[in-house]
């Protein structure tokens, strides 16, 4: 009743064991909440087997009162919340950086986002629950049920953290449903972490247990494979020392409408696409129709309920017959815009890929 194929449509599968996928543009420009069918799928492992309903999620740690929770207890004991945020993956738009440099990972196009609406129980009230100590300096670490392979330690489950100030959140969720139906397999079922504005690999999936502790999370993917390198730095160069753990996504934009090499026809053509500020609003996206000498301001169709969703927009061009370089940039209510050229923030891991998204198209 979980299978894959009962819940996703065609996507570009860029892995299928472990299984990691993206939905083609249109698609995911199609609705402003994505439908769980055209949702990115990002694992590190195989999907785990779970009983669901004797799976617990233990609670313990720095707490007075460790707690044991079945999907059940969390959603009996607890207020629900539904939380609209999006979920990204910190390899979103890699393919961009590639073309400068090969990196490490998938090759992402920008397809590795979607916005949901998650149900789940607010972490923070759990943790008030279990009497953790609540101080901003500790972190809340995460293991879940999957076993994500890493050169390290082959049997190594999941692994990650937070700090206990984005924990106390009220928006950051243990999740069981996501637009309104219960999680499916591949999204983390029963119980997931959501944890809005910060990359998807902060928020596990199969969660099984919540740790309140003095130091990050020690596990593969937290202290040694989500970190931004400086750009000199190469796979066998690293140094974990001059890495920065990635946790907030940066402003970003894309183009979803028309897809890079899609035939238009001369004279007007509708760019769409979508804009994310993580905590910040957007406050205006531009597109080029030649690369970045001249910039129209784009209209912003739809601005998500909160703070943790996207921004749809499109705009009409008045394209003349041959090759054009469409290019957009989102702005932020900090006044930031996004860098020009993917080369300026190359890094060898491909992460943080925001730079303007350039599709050449050919009018006729
Ligand atoms: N347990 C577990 N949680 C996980 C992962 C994983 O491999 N195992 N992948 C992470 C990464 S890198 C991302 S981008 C998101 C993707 O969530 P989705 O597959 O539901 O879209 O889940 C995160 N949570
Ligand atoms: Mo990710």
């Amino acid at each position: 009743m979980f299978g894959l194929a009962s819940s996703k449509s065609d996507l570009i599968v860029h892995s299928a064991d472990p299984f990691n996928a993206e939905p083609p543009l249109d698609r995911l420009r199609a609705n402003f909440i994505t439908p769980v069918a055209d949702f990115y799928i990002r694992s590190h492992g195989a999907l785990p087997t779970i009983d669901m309903a004797t799976h617990t999620v233990t609670v313990g740690g720095l707490v007075d009162a460790p707690l044991a929770l079945t999907l059940g207890d969390i959603q009996s004991r607890f207020a629900p919340k539904t939380v609209m945020a999006v979920m990204q993956c910190a390899g979103n738009r890699r393919a961009d950086m590639q073309k400068v440099h090969p990196t490490t990972g998938d090759p992402w196009a920008p397809g590795a986002i979607g916005n949901a609406e998650w149900t789940g129980v607010p972490l923070a009230e759990v943790l008030r629950a279990a009497g953790a100590r609540l101080h901003p300096h500790l972190h809340v670490a995460f293991e879940s049920a999957d076993v994500a392979a890493n050169e390290d330690a082959p049997d190594a489950p999941y692994g990650v953290s937070i700090p206990m100030s984005k924990a106390l959140c009220e928006d950051v969720l243990i999740a069981w449903a996501m637009n309104g139906a219960p999680l499916t397999r591949e999204h983390g079922a029963p119980l997931r972490m959501v944890v809005p504005g910060f990359a998807g690999v902060r928020s596990p999936k199969w969660l099984k247990s919540v740790t309140v502790q003095a130091e990050p999370s020690a596990a593969f993917q937290q202290a040694h494979d989500y970190l931004l390198f400086p750009p000199d730095m190469r796979k066998d160069t690293k140094d974990e020392a001059r890495g920065v753990t990635i946790t907030s996504m940066p402003l970003n934009a894309a183009i979803c409408e028309p897809q890079a090499g899609a035939p238009v026809s001369s004279g007007t053509t509708i760019v769409r696409g979508y804009a994310i500020a993580t905590d910040r609003a957007v406050t205006r996206v531009d597109v080029s129709p030649n690369g970045g000498r001249d910039w129209v301001q784009a209209t912003i169709e739809h601005h998500g309920a909160g703070r943790w969703s996207w921004t749809l927009w499109h705009v009409t061009l008045d394209l003349p017959g041959g090759e054009h370089e469409l290019a957009v940039r989102a702005w932020d209510a900090a006044g930031q815009t996004q860098p020009a050229q993917a080369s300026d923030t190359w890094n060898f891991k491909g992460y943080l890929s925001a730079a303007w998204h350039r599709v050449r198209v050919t009018a006729a």
